[in-house]
């Protein structure tokens, strides 16, 4: 048995390093956690496992075009011609920016995902923000700290207290969750978890803290309050790091625990339980969750948190991302530098209505299976099959959008090909390892890339630079002195981050109040919304997160569908008339979903819970049911926020809701509720 090191390139915040394990034939048996990764320490988790399974289940075997009656299987001289030909019209007969490039991270490989943009930096086409997943936390940390990167999480080891805020580690971090629960087998660390529902994380916790979805700023300003009253706000901190403090500090003096728990439903004794935790804790560590962010306001419920250990004297006490950490140069690798004009950028949470409008005449879809993960998907859907709209996609698998494709392009997985891996939650960079050889006519996507531009006959230099060689260049800011070397034999190498105490904000200083915020529109200090009134018709808070066995829509290959369920509080399974195993529908003004009922009081009486970007009993997306409206900060998602009715059994499907025009969520907003 041998065993060669590879990356899983999965969306996730482990990058765990794995060992392919090959027999005596050299074929691959069994994929295994790296036991000398200090964050993978020796485990892969169910989707890790899978992926060799994953590798001959479900492919896109060869390249297809779509024909009358279905697809025509072809060989990929015909694909990539057809393609150039479609992309070059496009150009010439409606512009540049009217060719769209829809991408995002199914394969967190550089060359996979990064530089294969080059091509479409180079013809000017419309590149998407990416704001779907963690962007509005970012920039809305980035308002108060500079730059939106928190601690790096090998110190979670030495912290006598970790928060997980809106965070379910348990399934979505398996690693750092691990590491957190070593501290507390070793050192007695304490687990508070902070959530609108009893998740998996919170059931392992000493202390759960549960606020009504999108309420936390209220609850930060309540512990600010506590922790400021009792003594522990580290005031010569914040004198030398610090702007704002008494602008903070006059707005949590606003929030008694009374109105706390009036807007909140945390009751006095939960939130003083809450700020004792903290309050004890010499080195507290205070996780905060993607989930907390996906919501009206969710830019503003990540700002909150972030600024609770800044109160308590720690620079960057927080864990969020370590993406900005590193100076990688991603717009070199990406050709976006290089270009004449910067590409145009558009909101990807809010595409479903300049889709639904005929503003592209081609997308260009690769890793990412937007069909399914986009909001309001009945604009996005009818935007994505016009007939005067060329639809690309680039993938391993046989997606609901390649189904849906004009023109469909075979990728090859990471076990497949070659790639550096840049991890997004901690620092560790590693060169992920062919492992296996391909299973499918699929290729490289650097390959595909240069293929287009010598038929589109682009004359750039950049496009056609050897890809390894780029990746020296980009990653050289961020990779010690002899360390690249190291880096092209294999090993996992540290990067080079930056300093935990510089804060590139107008002060120079942690604005606790952010200078910048008027510029989104924001106010300086994190807004205590009011929660949007409702009526009957959409009287629920449907919450959804990730699953463990599930990266997103991958591995149902392997698993089987995820699982058309909805989690309904006993209450108002019982004020509805549902009972356990029932078919309920999901309903508001943009679509209705059936799904499963599941009674459980893991969610609290008018909130709803189903596992993210599930197909319902239909087929059909949940994400019919999710605003395209982005956020006003980072254009970020609301998926957390999404408004239904439950109605029992399937009579709901005909039943009237209201005939507002969902293609109305899809106006780029710049704050306020949506409509
Ligand atoms: N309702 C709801 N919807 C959500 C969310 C939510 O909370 N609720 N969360 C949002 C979030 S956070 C995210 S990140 C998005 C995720 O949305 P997507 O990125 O669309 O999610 P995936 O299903 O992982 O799709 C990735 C695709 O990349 C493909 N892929 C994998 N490797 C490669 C490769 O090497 N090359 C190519 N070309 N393709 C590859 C996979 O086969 C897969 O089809 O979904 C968002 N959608
Ligand atoms: N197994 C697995 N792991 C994954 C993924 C996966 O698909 N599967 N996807 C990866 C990706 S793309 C992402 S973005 C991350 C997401 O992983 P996380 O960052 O953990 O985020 P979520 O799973 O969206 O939600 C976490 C928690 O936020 C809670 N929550 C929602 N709204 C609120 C609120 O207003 N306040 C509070 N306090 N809590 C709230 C939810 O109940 C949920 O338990 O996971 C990554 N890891
Ligand atoms: S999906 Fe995430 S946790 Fe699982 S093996 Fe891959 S990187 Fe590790
Ligand atoms: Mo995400």
């Amino acid at each position: 048995m041998t065993a060669i090191t590879t990356v899983c390139a999965r969306d996730c915040y482990d990058s765990c390093s794995l060992q392919a394990i090959a027999n005596a034939a050299g074929e691959i048996v069994s994929l295994k956690g790296d036991p000398r990764h200090p964050i993978t320490q020796g485990f892969a988790c169910p989707r890790g496992i899978a992926d060799l399974r994953r590798l001959t289940t479900g492919r896109i075997a060869h390249p297809y075009i779509r024909a009358k009656g279905g697809f025509r299987r072809v060989g990929w001289d015909e694909a990539l011609d057809r393609t150039a030909e479609h992309l070059q019209s496009t150009l010439d007969d409606r512009g540049p920016a009217s060719a769209l490039l829809l991408d995002y991270a199914g394969n967190m490989g550089l060359l996979s995902s990064i530089f294969p943009r080059r091509l479409w930096s180079a013809v000017g086409a419309t590149f998407t923000d990416g704001g779907i997943c963690s962007r509005a936390g970012a920039e809305g940390i980035r308002l108060h700290y500079g730059d939106a990167f928190g601690m790096d999480p090998l110190r979670l080891s030495s912290r006598d207290l970790a928060v997980f805020w809106g965070f379910n580690a348990a399934v979505s971090a398996p690693h750092l969750w691990y590491r957190v629960r070593k501290a507390r087998a070793t050192r007695g660390t304490r687990i508070v978890v902070v959530d609108s529902r009893r998740s998996e994380t919170s059931r392992r916790a000493d202390r759960f803290v549960q606020p009504a979805p999108g309420t936390d700023v209220a609850l930060v300003y309540g512990l600010v309050n506590r922790l400021i009253r009792s003594g522990r706000a580290d005031t010569a901190f914040l004198r030398n790091w610090s702007e704002g403090y008494e602008h903070l500090r006059g707005e949590a003096m606003r929030w008694n625990p009374d109105r706390v728990a009036e807007r909140t439903g945390v009751r006095p004794g939960e939130l003083a339980g809450l700020a004792d935790a903290y309050a004890e804790s010499e080195q507290p560590a205070t996780l905060i969750g993607i989930g907390l962010q996906k919501n009206n306001h969710g830019g503003d419920q990540a700002r909150a948190v972030s600024l609770v250990p800044a109160v308590l004297g720690q620079h960057r006490g927080f864990y969020y991302s370590r993406g900005a950490a590193h100076p990688v140069d991603l717009r070199y690798l990406a050709g976006t530098s290089q270009a004449d004009v910067p590409p145009p950028t558009v909101s990807q949470v809010g595409l479903a209505g300049s889709m639904d409008a005929g503003t592209y005449g081609l997308v260009f879809v690769s890793c990412m299976n937007p069909a399914v993960t986009m909001p309001n998907q009945r604009i996005f859907r009818r935007g994505l099959e016009r007939p005067d709209l060329t639809c690309i996609v680039c993938d391993s698998h046989w997606t609901e959008t390649a189904r849906i494709a004009d023109i469909v392009l075979p990728a090859l997985t990471y076990l497949e090909k070659e790639d550096l891996v840049l991890p997004w939650g901690h620092d560790f960079l590693q060169r992920s390892r062919r492992v296996a050889a391909p299973a499918t006519e699929g290729r490289c996507e650097t390959e595909i890339m240069a293929a287009l531009s010598g038929r589109l006959r682009r004359t750039e230099p950049w496009l056609y630079e050897d890809p390894w060689e780029a990746l020296r260049t980009a990653t050289l800011p961020a990779v010690k002195e002899g360390d690249w070397d190291a880096l092209l034999a294999g090993e996992r190498i540290p990067m080079v981050a930056k300093p935990d105490n510089v804060y590139p904000t107008p002060s120079g200083k942690i604005e606790l109040s952010a200078a910048a915020a008027p510029r989104y529109g924001l106010a300086a200090l994190p807004l205590a919304a009011e929660q949007p009134s409702t009526d009957d018709r959409e009287r629920f808070v449907l919450l959804n997160s990730a699953s463990r066995r599930y990266t997103s829509t991958q591995f149902q290959e392997v698993y089987g569908p995820i699982p058309p369920e909805v989690v309904v509080n006993p209450k108002d399974a019982a004020g509805c008339g549902v009972r356990e195993g029932d078919t309920v529908v999901l309903a508001n003004r943009r679509g209705r979903i059936r799904l499963r009922a599941k009674i459980a009081d893991s969610v609290p009486e008018g909130v709803l819970w189903s596992p993210r970007q599930c197909l319902d009993l239909d087929g059909k997306p949940q994400n019919l049911l999710t605003s395209s409206r982005p956020q006003a900060v980072g254009n970020g998602s609301r998926f957390n926020a999404t408004r239904v009715n439950l109605l029992p059994g399937s009579a709901g499907m005909r039943e009237p809701i209201d005939g507002s025009n969902p293609a109305s969520d899809s106006r780029v907003g710049t704050g306020g509720e949506p409509p």
